[in-house]
């Protein structure tokens, strides 16, 4: 109980997400950290996840949203998911990868030609080599992945059409070697920033692009500071549910099953919506002042290949990891 009470002190200024309390007070207090606001999908599935939990666990597990980075940036948020001060946290494999090396290989650029082929890939043994990674870093991982979506590319000063068109272009990425490796191929200027600060970047002109996927441009209002939207679709990005070890261990066993039945099944229900949002985010997005076009994926698969990037990364991976992603895309990288 005191160390509940220490934590919901120490955290009261981030002021969580509320939800109507339980009448009793919880046995296991604990929070989930993530980068999106509320309206995200991500947040609506684990709203109505926390919620069953809380009720299938008759109030001993209470897990409080903290949206929007409130705990902090996400590259902070793990060092805290590490050490305890944060028990549940969803980020990105390729961030995640500042920690566990081999997790950002669903990154690679091109890789996946669309969902059916990143489902299968991350429902399978792609995704199973990353959670086992993970779990040998000491974190506990979710069985199923969230959708990011596929990234595409945004400037406030002119449309992306070709490789050429990122020469020497100002780019957020966010804190990852691998996104910084892939635009430095580029010949581009990454800045890695964490997404909490990626709208005052933009709107400073401290970078003149980042990269996203739609949901993300939509919810994050990305047209107020940018222009121009190329559908590059460069890399799939999700996030692992992640969970500190001895925070996961106390649990008495059926609480477990109870929090990862309904976290995987809010991934199934948040990749669904993501999804359905897909098929209007372009007409919302345009509506809002944004720009498309799309592009040719070739010529900037090869400017990849050319600049020695997959070679590169199949040599940090290593054979095993690279075999596993070859396997899951059917095609050599
Ligand atoms: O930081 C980003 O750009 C975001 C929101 O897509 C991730 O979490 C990787």
């Amino acid at each position: 109980r005191r160390t509940i009470l220490l934590g919901a002190a120490a955290t009261a200024l981030a002021a969580p997400f509320i939800r109507p309390g339980p009448a009793r007070a919880a046995d296991f207090a604990y929070k989930i950290a993530n980068n999106q606001p509320m309206e995200h999908p991500s947040n609506v599935r684990l709203a109505e996840a926390t919620k069953a939990i809380l009720e299938e666990t008759s109030g001993s597990v209470d897990i409080q949203i903290f949206p929007s980075n409130q705990l902090g940036a996400d590259t902070d948020v793990l060092g805290q998911l590490r050490a305890g001060g944060v028990e549940f946290f969803q980020l990105s494999p390729v961030i995640l990868s500042t920690l566990v090396p081999n997790a950002s290989i669903n990154g690679i650029g091109f890789a996946f030609p669309n969902y059916d082929a990143v489902w299968k890939a991350m429902d399978g043994e792609l995704g199973a080599y990353a959670r086992g990674q993970i779990e040998e870093a000491g974190l506990i991982v979710m069985d199923k992945i969230w959708d990011n979506g596929f990234r595409q590319t945004t400037s406030s000063t002119k449309a992306i059409t070709s490789p050429a068109d990122l020469e020497g272009f100002k780019i957020r990425v966010p804190v990852s070697p691998l996104w910084t490796s892939m635009f430095s191929a580029f010949g581009a200027a990454p800045a890695s920033i964490n997404f909490a600060e990626v709208y005052t970047a933009l709107q400073t002109g401290i970078v003149d692009g980042q990269e996203n996927p739609l949901t993300i441009m939509k919810v994050a209002k990305m047209w107020e500071v940018q222009k121009y939207l190329s559908l590059t679709n460069h890399m799939w990005d999700g996030f692992w549910l992640l969970g500190n070890r001895r925070a996961w261990n106390a649990l008495p066993e059926d609480a477990q099953q109870i929090i990862a039945k309904h976290f995987n099944a809010g991934a199934e229900k948040q990749r669904a919506d993501v999804m359905e949002l897909n098929a209007s985010l372009r007409s919302d997005l345009e509506g809002h002042g944004f720009t498309f076009n799309e592009v040719d994926p070739k010529p900037f698969e090869e400017k990849l290949r050319e600049a020695g990037f997959y070679a590169e990364w199949k040599k940090t991976y290593g054979d095993e990891a690279w075999a596993i992603l070859e396997a899951a895309v059917g095609r050599q990288l």
